[in-house]
């Protein structure tokens, strides 16, 4: 009787005693920075897989949260690009597996039966064990004169755009993008506008309008604001983002 009792005892307090003594090795490990690095040990061990010992894992000279910073792989020697690496060949490259905080070393982080790069492909969440759709966003700087879009946390592109010249500016704030035409005509302009997206009403994202006789406008005023109001974008980034923007994304304009 008092070995059963004393059987009991243990199965039900290890579980316990077992959870504890986890939270607590991850709680220290997520205060400490055993190499002073800016990288917390557990931020390391998991997340990372850098030394928690050396402020440099690879050795370059570099430490590894400058390296992090500025998009580089802390564990290559060579100046390599975190999204030219994919560690696990699982199809998403390293730095998209850091913004979406999937796993650089498991190619199936949810454990969903569906890899990492198949999933970011299809436009749904690595990191969620859910059939949940990552949001597609477009992004236009008018200071900056760019334009970068986004499925989720990751930046798939950038480009130089034409915006609003002074008189006739592009609206800054939150749309969506309303209706889509592969080229559509400017009664107020008298012009063509090829992969035409519109926004609030009269305003769209196009390529470079062209002219009834043909004249086409030049790549010089890319980077320069123009336009009566619309976004403007060179040829191939134009019909790029068309193909992959649906009607309905969200489109945030800021100066
Ligand atoms: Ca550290
Ligand atoms: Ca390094
Ligand atoms: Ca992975
Ligand atoms: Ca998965």
């Amino acid at each position: 009787m008092k070995i059963f009792f004393s059987i009991l005892l243990i199965i039900l307090l290890f579980p316990i005693g077992a959870k504890a003594v986890c939270d607590c090795l991850s709680n220290d490990f997520d205060l400490m920075d055993t190499d002073n690095d800016g990288l917390n040990d557990s931020q390391e061990l998991y997340f990372y897989y850098t030394s928690r010992e050396s402020a440099d894992s690879d050795g370059d000279g570099y430490d590894d949260r400058t390296e992090l910073i500025n998009g580089y792989s802390p564990h290559f020697t060579n100046k390599a690009r975190l999204i030219d690496y994919d560690q696990d060949r699982d199809g998403l490259n390293d730095g998209y597996e850091l913004a979406l905080k999937t796993d650089l070393r498991n190619s199936d982080s949810d454990e969903d039966g569906h890899s990492d790069g198949l999933e970011f492909t299809n436009g749904y969440d690595p990191a969620n064990k859910e059939a949940v759709k990552l949001e597609k966003r477009i992004e236009v700087n008018l200071t900056a004169q760019r334009l970068r879009y986004f499925l989720g946390p990751v930046k798939i592109n950038e480009f130089t755009v034409s915006s609003g010249k002074a008189v006739t500016p592009t609206p800054s704030g939150e749309f969506t993008i309303e209706k889509k035409s592969e080229r559509a005509w400017s009664e107020m302009a008298g012009l063509w506008m090829p992969w035409w997206m519109s926004f609030n009403g009269v305003y769209a994202i196009h390529e470079l309008p062209e002219w009834p006789d043909g004249t086409k406008e030049g790549t010089n005023h890319l980077g320069v604001p123009v336009s009566h109001g619309c976004i403007r974008l060179g040829i191939g980034p134009a019909k790029l983002l068309y193909d992959w923007t649906p009607i309905g994304t969200k489109l945030i304009v800021s100066r």
